[in-house]
């Protein structure tokens, strides 16, 4: 029995969960001393060592669940999409017309980055704790095809959403078509939950969201469900879209630091909140970091609630202050609510 996948079904447990976005990465001194042998890319498409970096958190932290070592660029080769790291992806060729988008393939599923599936078998094996899969949601996706890199505010690829929005239409469909195979193939090799990284969505206004983002959202959450693993949707800078974000379907919704879990609450009926420590508290004094986790724990009170951060990690967080999180949430007895209809 683990205490992710209960939370995760419902169940308002006596502790919370934790683990961490971004926890298999470079804060870690183990990430970097492989890190120092091999590319980005290399460490990727290498299952051994994907599974080995996943499970790297677990060993030293003691976290509830492995987030597979991957990045959400990690199906586009298979659709014909270049794609470096210098950190951060960087296409050789942006997809911006009706043409560019009619040439990305859609393979089948064993054909999508058939890596991630063989590490997630290893690492499932070996691991003590359930392996989340994942996959980049397509509008955030196609907000990196559009514009060929990271942005602060992608203004190429909200530009191509309002002048095109039939090639728009078209290339989310593909993505979504990839990631619902991708996630599949997660799931068949041991993933027993899966997250979708929306990290740009919060760009967007609550029309176009609702018109790009949530109808492939909902097709995808669904497939994923309908095969008995429970999804997590996490998207940045979006608490204007927790209305749309309500009907996706998803069993859990991941919070940022800008929207208090209390406020979450309310518009999210009946969903598990997971959230919302500022990553940027991992870098104060550990008094300051524990106080603001403790304040995360008592506001996720009222429902079932997974410890996280807002975000992912920042590549200078001490692991030391990490480990005394986990700690705290470890020890911090929550006031669970009583299932409907029980008395006291
Ligand atoms: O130099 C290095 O070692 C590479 C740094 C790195 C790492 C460790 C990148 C490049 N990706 C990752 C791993 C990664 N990426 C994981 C692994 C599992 C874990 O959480 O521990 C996950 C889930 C991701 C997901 C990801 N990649 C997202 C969604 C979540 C988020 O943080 O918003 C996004 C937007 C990316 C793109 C990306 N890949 C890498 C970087 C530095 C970035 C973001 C910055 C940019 O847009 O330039």
């Amino acid at each position: 029995m683990s205490v992710y996948l209960d939370t995760l079904r419902g169940r308002d447990g006596e502790r919370a969960p934790v683990w961490f976005m971004r926890q298999a990465g470079r804060y870690l001194p183990e990430y970097r001393h492989i890190r120092e042998r091999h590319s980005f890319w290399e460490m990727v498409r290498t299952p051994e060592l994907a599974a080995e970096v996943t499970l790297q958190p677990v060993a030293r932290l003691g976290v509830d669940a492995a987030i597979l070592f991957q990045d959400i660029m990690s199906p586009l080769p298979s659709m014909g999409v270049e794609v470096e790291f210098a950190p951060g992806p960087v296409l050789a060729e942006p997809v911006r017309d009706a043409a560019a988008v009619a040439r990305l393939r859609v393979p089948p599923a064993e054909e999508v980055a058939p890596f991630a599936a063989a590490a997630v078998r290893l690492a499932a094996a070996a691991s003590p704790v359930p392996v989340i899969g994942f996959a980049g949601a397509p509008l955030t996706l196609a907000a990196y095809l559009v514009e060929g890199k990271g942005s602060k505010d992608f203004a190429t690829f909200r530009a191509f959403l309002r002048s095109e929005p039939p090639v728009a239409e078209a290339l989310l469909t593909k993505l979504a078509d990839v990631a619902i195979a991708y996630l599949a193939s997660q799931v068949a090799a041991g993933a027993s939950a899966v997250q979708l990284f929306d990290s740009w969505a919060g760009l967007l206004d609550r029309e176009s969201y609702a018109r790009h983002g949530a109808p492939h959202l909902r097709r995808i959450v669904a497939a994923v469900r309908e095969l008995g693993v429970p999804v997590t949707y996490m998207a940045i800078g979006a608490g204007h879209l927790l209305g749309e974000v309500a009907t996706l379907g998803s069993d859990a919704v991941s919070v940022d630091w800008r929207t208090p879990l209390r406020q979450a609450r309310r518009l999210l009926p009946g969903k598990v909140l997971q959230g919302n420590l500022d990553p940027a508290a991992m870098l104060a004094p550990r008094d300051v970091l524990l106080a603001e986790a403790g304040r995360v724990l008592t506001d996720g009170q009222g429902g079932p609630h997974v410890f996280n951060l807002g975000h992912g990690m920042f590549p200078g967080t001490d692991p030391d202050g990490v480990a005394a999180v986990v700690d705290l949430v470890k020890g911090f007895a929550r006031r669970p609510v009583a299932p409907a209809g029980a008395t006291a």
